[in-house]
């Protein structure tokens, strides 16, 4: 960016309607923008006009903190923090960016005044779904905390054109529908093309001879790429920091064009366009699963060569030296999606800036820092070498040779060990040949860390134990945050009001300020407004759930919550084993006395995960007999909430009174939803499994329902020798309820509909379902009874939110801060010449 010197800009006169925040202006910037923006004057204008209106409104004041920031950045050359993950899930920035501006209130006024509802609005926005769960939606938070703690940050990811599909329910099942995020614009971005990148693909390596009588390698490539940088502001809580959020497009360079203008192949030419805009089209949709796809690593270098060389960019633009990109820039790698940074920075450095190989690899390892978000086998990202050597040869060099280097290492350190070479290898060589890039990103990184206590410990035990042999110090643990801004102040206004009447704000930055409320537990007054809150709330998705599945449900039952991904680990079917258990027992003795409960489940399945949609079909098939069975007479509902996403999840946690955590126990790395629905006030049942076993440190364990096997445990019992039909047989109650689904009662007296559910439980039950039923069982059962003393269920609430403090993900940045990236904030003046005019 160029800046503008400050004697031009002293006599640069900014509109007040662009920058100021009264209730007068914003109705006037508001109109302009309807008429100069939109084109539309209010007789013809739509809901979505108004939506782009109020979000140019917004943008406007944004831009002005956003300017004042990189200029700052841009002459402090301020040592900046790069975020790079394939996914960022940011959930709708407009009623974001009002909270975090603090003109929430005045704006509701602004349009009211003008006959319209600031809810409808905000209900306009179409989403940027570009990530699966929750890595992506951690990457979002963690811009969100650092932009409010004033962290230099860039964000860079993909701008999909498709992010995460919408799911529909037809018949029970899912079914996939392409995500059109972009179909009516999108306010919030600015297209820089003047920041264009190129990547190369394909093709092969030839080495020569430089000037100076180097050995080099030159790179012919059979494609090359075009990148589009696409910037978003990320605005800090009630700072004047806004950092930038960098997506890439991708674009065929004008170049094929123009050569196939010359030889009048233009159907060939279109051809090649299409397939570089291939590279930015659509989203992955699988959570914990990587499936090996040439596309898929092509997005990968795809981002990750735009971002470094975007960086390598502003290293120069600043007068640093190249050598101190490691001072100018921590690059933080979200999970393994771009370790390819390992060898992208190491041939950029050698090969396009003529750079010495140790040099090179000191600057990489200094600046790279990784985090594994995943204990599952299947998520572990491998590359065939003969995909990878036909899209990336030169990488591939260059992995070879840091390999070499390495296992030199590890032969100095443990000699004589040949298994321990094999196993730590770069490249897999146990039949066909891998890339292993969780391997490149260890022995890239000067940081290796996982998301939660447990997960890092299992790491250091089990995924990574020889890195963490051969290198200790790199290994640390941050346990991950969410961001109280959009998962309280903006999603739960009501709770939020009754904190801050109580305790003052101050916890909306410092989250451990929550212990405060501790003080009111006993005061029966809040305890009663405590409770008519969540009610109030259980009210509004009681509607929502009547509009949008037809089902009426009765506020006073515990509203029993299971939202996230569709994943057997997650054990949504051990849920339905419960409910099903319920079923039975009312079906045997009708009248007996039930705490009545409401089942709600939201999540999507990846597409081409079979069991896991059949999971999906069968909780639709429950909901669809107990729901009308008169027997149950509104004791048990089942309500599956198609297509969640971030705004629906923010609908969502905060009528939870049970939020269920109930994954296999080593299995789920952290878990970030517990978070959510514990800090809007939900009892959690769960495993000791990620976050949950921080959660219960935190809370209590009087607090918290805690259940089933440990991960210790669980290994035990599979070294053991695991048997499912042995807890078949000898559980009365659990036979029951797969004789139930395996009668075809749930699918119209199909009986096969569901066997390979019940085959993979009665044969493999690779996740130990049978084996922690009446774990489960009996503690739902406590469940039960704890809820029907409300006085006690509100004060475990009211002490859950209390103790919540060190789930912020301020608190996780911080962290990072400290410990890996050795950066302090800066602070961001608005200048004076640009600075808002109330
Ligand atoms: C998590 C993924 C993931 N871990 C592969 N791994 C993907 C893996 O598209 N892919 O190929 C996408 C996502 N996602 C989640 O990260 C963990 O399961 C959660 O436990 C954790 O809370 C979250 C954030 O750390």
């Amino acid at each position: 960016m160029q800046t503008v010197p400050n004697h031009q800009v002293e006599n640069l006169q900014i509109e007040d309607d662009r920058t100021g925040l009264s209730v007068e202006c914003l109705k006037r910037a508001f109109l302009d923008n309807l008429f100069y923006v939109q084109g539309k004057f209010p007789k013809i204008a739509t809901k979505n006009d108004y939506y782009m209106a109020l979000a140019y409104t917004v943008r406007d004041r944004l831009l002005q903190r956003w300017i004042n920031t990189a200029v700052i950045y841009t002459e402090r050359a301020s040592r900046t923090v790069s975020y790079l993950s394939a996914e960022f899930l940011m959930g709708p920035h407009l009623g974001n960016n009002l909270v975090n501006l603090g003109i929430y209130d005045q704006v509701k006024q602004a349009v009211s005044e003008l006959g319209l509802d600031l809810e409808d609005l905000l209900e306009q926005e179409e989403e940027p779904g570009l990530g699966n769960g929750g890595l992506g939606r951690l990457a979002a938070c963690y811009l969100d905390s650092m932009a409010t703690l004033e962290i230099p940050s860039l964000g860079y990811g993909i701008r999909y054109e498709f992010g995460i599909f919408d799911q529909d329910i037809r018949d029970g099942w899912q079914v996939e529908i392409t995500d059109k995020w972009l179909h009516c614009g999108n306010p919030w971005e600015i297209a820089r093309p003047e920041w264009e990148v190129y990547v190369k693909l394909g093709g092969h390596t030839e080495a020569y001879t430089d000037e100076h009588g180097r050995y080099r390698v030159r790179w012919i490539p059979y494609q090359v790429v075009k990148g589009v940088p696409h910037d978003t502001p990320i605005l800090g809580y009630k700072t004047n920091t806004a950092n930038t959020l960098r997506l890439w497009t991708a674009e065929a360079p004008e170049s094929f064009d123009f050569g196939a203008f010359n030889s009048g192949d233009y159907l060939g030419a279109v051809q090649a366009k299409m397939v570089s805009e291939n590279l930015s089209k659509v989203l992955y949709p699988n959570d914990d699963s990587s499936q090996g796809k040439r596309l898929r690593l092509a997005q990968q270098i795809f981002f990750v060569s735009c971002s470094l060389q975007d960086m390598i960019r502003i290293v120069f633009r600043q007068n640093v030296p190249l050598e101190k990109f490691h001072e100018k820039f921590v690059v933080q790698l979200n999970d393994t999606h771009p370790a390819i940074a390992v060898a992208e920075l190491m041939r950029l450095l050698i090969d396009e800036h003529d750079m010495g190989w140790d040099q090179a690899w000191s600057i990489t390892q200094k600046s790279l820092a990784y985090t594994n978000h995943t204990l599952l086998p299947e998520a572990l990202e491998r590359w065939p070498i003969s995909l990878f050597r036909s899209l990336l040869p030169r990488h591939l060099e260059i992995i070879y040779e840091i390999n070499y280097h390495f296992l030199e290492e590890v032969k100095a350190k443990f000699p004589g060990d040949s298994d321990r070479l094999r196993r730590m290898s770069l490249i897999d060589e146990s039949g066909e040949k891998y890339v292993r890039m969780a391997h490149l990103a260890c022995v890239g990184s000067h940081s290796i860390n996982g998301v939660a206590a447990l997960h890092t410990k299992l790491l250091q035990q089990d995924v990574l134990r020889d890195f963490y042999q051969m290198y200790p110090e790199k290994f640390n643990n941050k346990t991950n945050g969410v961001t109280p801004r959009r998962f309280m102040v903006l999603s739960n206004p009501r709770l939020t009001n009754l904190i801050s009447s109580k305790i003052g704000d101050s916890w909306i930055k410092h989250l451990k300020d929550l212990k405060k409320l501790e003080a009111f537990v006993d005061d029966p007054e809040f305890c009663h407004q405590w409770r008519s809150i969540k009610s109030a709330i259980k009210h509004d998705l009681v509607a929502y759930i009547q509009k949008q599945n037809g089902i009426s449900v009765n506020p006073d039952s515990i509203f029993d919550i299971q939202a996230k991904r569709f994943h057997e680990y997650k054990r949504q079917h051990l849920n339905a084993l419960h409910i099903i258990t319920l079923y039975n027992r009312i079906k045997a003795n009708p009248d007996i006395d039930i705490t009545p409960r409401t089942f709600i489940f939201g999540g999507k399945a990846a597409p081409g995960y079979y069991m896991a949609k059949l999971i999906i079909k069968l909780l639709n098939s429950i909901a669809d007999v107990v729901n009308n069975d008169p027997d149950v007479r509104d004791r048990l509902k089942v309500v599956f909430l198609k297509d969640y996403s971030v705004k629906f999840a923010q609908r969502v946690y905060p009528a939870a009174d049970l939020s269920e955590q109930i994954s296999m126990a080593g299995k789920e790395a952290s878990g970030t939803g517990n978070m959510k629905f514990a800090l809007n006030g939900a009892l959690t049942i769960g495993t000791l499994d990620g976050a949950n076993v921080e959660i219960r440190d935190e809370v209590g364990a009087e607090n918290f329902f805690i259940f089933g096997l440990t991960a210790p445990e669980v290994y035990a019992l599979k070294a053991r020798g695991y048997r499912p039909l042995d807890y078949y047989h000898s559980n009365r109650e659990l036979k029951a309820v797969i004789d139930r689904i395996a009668s075809g009662h749930f699918s119209h007296g199909d009986t096969q509909l569901f066997k390979p559910l019940l085959d993979s439980l009665l044969h493999r039950d690779e996740y130990l379902l049978f084996a922690d039923y009446q774990a489960y069982i009996d503690c739902q059962d406590n469940v039960s009874q704890v809820y029907r003393d409300r006085d006690r269920w509100t004060r475990m609430s009211i002490l859950n939110v209390a103790r919540m403090g060190k789930f912020s993900s301020d608190r996780s940045i911080r962290d990072y801060c400290q410990d890996i990236w050795n950066i302090q904030s800066v602070p961001i003046e608005l200048g004076e010449c640009i600075q808002a005019k109330e």
